[in-house]
C-alpha cells in the first residue's frame, strides 16, 4: 500500500506533467516563467552549440507531450494508438491531435533555432567527419524548394495483436490492434536537394538518418539513438525531410522541428527529430534493420529476410472493437484500405463472419500512398454477436489473406481483421 505521503505526491507529478503539456499546447499560461525554464522541467536540456544534441536525459514521463484523450488514444507504454472510432467523421487526413505517437523512448522538446541537421561520412566529398559535418540550419531548409505530398505513416507492427488473437501466435513488441497509422500532408524538402547540396559523392550507397531523441536500452544494451539507412536509390526518389504536417508545423511528437518522411515504407524509416545523416559508400547497419524491422520464423532464413521496406495492405472500420447495432435497423458502416504497393482497387465486406461479402462503395478517388476511405450499408437480421470482416486489393493485385505468414516480431499482419460487433 502506498503512504498517502507517496500518494499524493505521486497525484501531484501526474497534474504537473499535464500541466506542462497544456503549456505546450497553448492551454495553461506561466507569465513570469521563461519558456526555456519550462523547458527545463519539461526534461529537454538547454544545449547550447558546444553541447551534444538536446534529447531528453530520461526515458521517463512525459514521453508524450500532447494530450492523449482515453476517447481518443489506447496508451501502450510510451505509445499511442489511435482509436479507430475517433477516426469517424474525420476526413481524408488524420488530425494532427488524433495522430498516433511511437516512441522509442521521449519525445525530446527541440528548439528550431538552436536545431541543425548534420551530413557526414565518406559518400560526401571531402568525406567531412561526423565532427566536422557539413550543416544546414532550419532557415536554410525553409528556403530551399518546397514540396508537399500526402502519405501515411504506418508502424510495420500495426496490427500485430491479431498474431495472437487470430492466429494464437507468440509476438514480441507493442500489441497494436490497426491503430498505428496516420495520413497527413507533409510538406518539407526533398533529402535529394539536401544531399547533392551536401556534395553527394557518385560512390555513396547508403544513407543513414539518426534522431536526436534519447538512446534506446533493450534487454540492458545501450542500442544507441535510433537510426536506420535507406538505400540511396530510395533516399534520391520520394524521400522528404518533412518541417509541416497538415499546414502547422511538425507538432513535437511527430518530430518537430524536421523529420525524415519515407513515403510506402515501414514507419521505422520515417526518423522523427532527425540530427544527422551519415553518407556512406558502405553499407551500414543499425540494430533496426538488423535485429529489428526484418522477418524472422519457420517461413524465413535464419538470419532473417530482407530488411523491411513498402507496407502490405490492410483496412480497419471506423467502429470500436464490440460496437452495437440495432436490428433490422439500416445502416452504414465506414472505413478505410491502404497498400504499400499502389492505390486500393476494391474492397469487399462481410457482415456475416466471412460466409457472404458484398463490394463496398469507394469515397476517395483511390491514390498511392494512402488510403482510401469506403462504405457499406447494413441492416442486421438477427440478434447476437458477430464479425465485420474487410479484405481490400491493390492495384498491384494483393488482395488481403485469410492467414499472415507468421513471423516472431509480429511484423506486416496483412490477414483480414474479423471486427467483433454486437446486434441486440
Ligand atoms: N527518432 C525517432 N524516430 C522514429 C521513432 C523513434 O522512436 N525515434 N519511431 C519510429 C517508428 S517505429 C514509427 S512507427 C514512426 C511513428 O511516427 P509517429 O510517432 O509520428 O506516428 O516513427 C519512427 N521514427
Ligand atoms: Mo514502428
Amino acid at each position: 500500500m502506498p503512504s498517502p505521503v507517496s500518494a499524493s505526491r505521486h497525484d501531484e507529478s501526474a497534474y504537473d506533467r499535464r500541466r506542462l503539456s497544456q503549456w505546450l499546447s497553448g492551454e495553461a499560461r506561466a507569465d513570469g516563467v521563461t519558456r526555456r525554464r519550462l523547458l527545463t522541467l519539461l526534461g529537454a536540456t538547454a544545449a547550447g552549440a558546444a553541447l551534444p544534441p538536446p534529447y531528453l536525459a530520461h526515458a521517463t514521463d512525459p514521453t508524450i507531450v500532447k494530450p492523449l484523450p482515453p476517447e481518443w488514444f489506447i496508451r501502450r507504454d510510451t505509445n499511442a494508438e489511435t482509436r479507430w472510432e475517433a477516426l469517424r467523421g474525420t476526413g481524408h487526413h488524420t488530425p494532427n491531435e488524433l495522430f498516433f505517437v511511437r516512441n522509442h523512448t521521449a519525445t525530446p522538446v527541440l528548439e528550431a533555432a538552436d536545431w541543425r541537421l548534420r551530413l557526414w561520412g565518406s559518400g560526401l566529398h571531402g568525406a567531412p567527419r561526423e565532427d566536422r559535418p557539413v550543416e544546414f540550419g532550419y532557415d536554410d531548409l525553409r528556403a530551399l524548394p518546397a514540396v508537399t505530398r500526402t502519405a501515411f505513416v504506418e508502424c510495420a507492427g500495426n496490427g500485430r495483436s491479431y498474431f495472437t488473437t487470430q492466429q494464437g501466435e507468440k509476438v514480441t513488441g507493442t500489441p497494436w490492434t490497426l491503430g498505428a497509422i496516420g495520413v497527413a500532408r507533409w510538406r518539407g524538402v526533398r533529402l535529394a536537394d539536401v544531399l547533392r547540396k551536401a556534395g553527394l559523392s557518385s560512390y555513396a550507397m547508403d544513407v543513414q538518418p539518426r534522431g536526436l531523441d534519447a538512446e534506446f536500452f533493450s534487454g540492458g544494451e545501450n542500442l544507441g539513438r535510433v537510426r536506420r539507412p535507406l538505400p540511396l536509390a530510395k533516399a534520391l526518389d520520394d524521400v522528404l525531410l518533412a518541417y509541416e504536417m497538415n499546414g502547422e508545423p511538425l507538432p513535437y511528437d511527430h518530430g518537430y522541428p524536421v523529420r525524415v518522411l519515407v513515403p510506402w515504407w515501414v514507419g521505422i524509416a520515417s526518423i522523427k527529430w532527425v540530427g544527422d545523416i551519415e553518407v556512406s559508400t558502405q553499407p551500414l547497419y543499425s540494430p533496426w534493420n538488423t535485429i529489428f524491422y526484418r522477418l524472422f520464423g519457420p517461413a524465413y532464413p535464419e538470419e532473417g529476410s530482407a530488411p523491411l521496406s513498402r507496407q502490405v495492405v490492410r483496412s480497419a472500420f471506423e467502429l470500436a472493437s464490440g460496437a452495437r447495432f440495432t436490428v433490422e435497423k439500416g445502416q452504414v458502416l465506414h472505413g478505410r484500405s491502404w497498400s504499400g504497393a499502389g492505390a486500393i482497387a476494391r474492397v469487399d465486406v462481410s457482415t456475416d463472419g466471412g460466409a457472404s461479402w458484398r463490394p463496398a462503395r469507394l469515397h476517395d478517388r483511390p491514390r498511392a500512398g494512402t488510403w482510401t476511405r469506403w462504405s457499406l450499408t447494413w441492416k442486421p437480421d438477427t440478434v447476437g454477436d458477430t464479425h465485420l470482416l474487410a479484405r481490400a486489393t491493390d492495384t498491384a493485385g494483393h488482395a488481403q489473406p485469410d492467414t499472415a505468414v507468421a513471423n516472431t516480431q509480429g511484423f506486416l499482419f496483412d490477414a483480414v481483421v474479423r471486427h467483433p460487433v454486437t446486434v441486440i
